[in-house]
């Protein structure tokens, strides 16, 4: 048994330049993992926190209590630690500089969806916090500005997420492949169970809200055919899988194949998920373990920021699910 504290300690060795803050960070997810488990698992339980807190986040999306909650969580203990200096979240409009003498010292900014598919909780479905983590552009000894957040996903230094299913597990990537760690409730520690996660480079699984298919673009109509056509060569017809929690969709399809799909549409024509903290962190883990994500068109981690919470379509998964769908989309991209 290794435990997250000692495994990253262990691989703090191939980041002689990081000097143990990245460990920081790392350490401080593991404690909010820790807190939002604790309090996803009473949930049915607390009138408190499950349900919608009334109010709307920046996306104009009810918020729920626990999004509240898990954000407030995170962002107390990131501005604790001596490496952060900022933290962009999606319940949040704007980023948050730690305007103090240590956040300005501070060398990394984190970026987060605290708790992703949060609509899911009061149906006891699984959920996650997704975050990426880069290190600053902007000088050491002043506040961060946004342009430390509108990074290109290929700058980032880490990334990860913890998934709060059948059980609370911790995945996440410092550019040296992927690993994931399962929560002992019994020990209160993280322990290694998922060493150098690979993707198989294909799958047989595919997840998309087929609910919206009128609305969705050609090339995506005719990739759902080709998912769904009789060939035994290939394995097809596929199985389609889609739990609404992105990163249960993902964390299903890193561990047995499989491609999850949210395009455009005409109801999101710029897609609906976050680039900065939905987007990026799952292409990062989706290339180190093999696999690849797009955004139908080009790789996910090239695309230029302009905004924080701008939207992107997202095509993430097994490599050779990800290259036909997007072929798909090249071929019948005008229509
Ligand atoms: P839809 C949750 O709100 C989320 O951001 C992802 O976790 C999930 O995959 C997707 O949106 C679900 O969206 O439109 O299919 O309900």
């Amino acid at each position: 048994m290794k435990t997250l504290g000692e495994f990253i300690v262990e691989k703090q060795a191939d980041y002689p330049s990081a000097k143990g803050e990245l460990s920081g960070i790392l350490s401080s997810i593991r404690l909010v993992a820790k807190v939002i488990h604790r309090d996803i698992n009473k949930a049915g339980l607390n009138n408190d926190i499950i349900g919608n807190s009334g109010i709307e986040n920046v996306q104009g999306e009810a918020q729920m209590k626990l999004d509240a909650f898990a954000h407030e969580k995170m962002k107390a203990a990131l501005i604790a630690r001596d490496e952060v200096a900022g933290f962009g979240s999606e319940e949040e409009e704007n980023f948050v500089a730690f305007d103090t003498e240590r956040g300005r010292n501070a060398k990394y900014i984190i970026l987060a969806d605290p708790l992703d598919g949060s609509s899911n909780i009061d149906v006891n479905v699984a959920v996650g916090t997704i975050f990426s983590i880069y290190r600053r552009i902007s000088p050491i000894g002043t506040a961060v500005t946004l342009a430390d957040f509108l990074q290109p996903g290929h700058k980032q230094v880490a990334a990860g997420y913890i998934v709060y299913g059948s059980s609370t597990m911790l995945v996440y990537t410092t550019g040296n492949g992927v690993n994931g760690f399962t929560y002992d409730t019994s020990l209160g520690v993280f322990l290694l169970s998922h060493e150098n996660i690979k993707i198989p480079q294909n799958g047989k699984c595919y997840s998309i809200n087929e609910g919206n298919y009128l609305k969705f673009p050609m090339g995506v109509k005719k990739y759902l055919k080709y998912c769904q056509e009789e060939d035994e060569s290939s394995h097809r017809p596929y199985t389609s899988r889609y739990i609404g929690s992105l990163v249960s969709d993902f964390h299903r399809n890193l561990l047995k194949g499989g491609i999850y799909i949210y395009p455009t549409s005409t109801h999101y024509p710029l897609g609906k998920l976050r680039l900065l903290y939905e987007g990026n962190p799952m292409a990062f883990l989706a290339e180190q373990a093999g696999g690849l994500a797009s955004d139908g068109y080009q790789r996910i981690l090239d695309i230029e920021p302009t905004e924080l919470h701008q939207r992107t379509p997202l095509f993430v998964g097994s490599k050779n699910m990800v290259e036909k769908a997007t072929s798909f989309m090249l071929e019948y991209q005008n229509q």
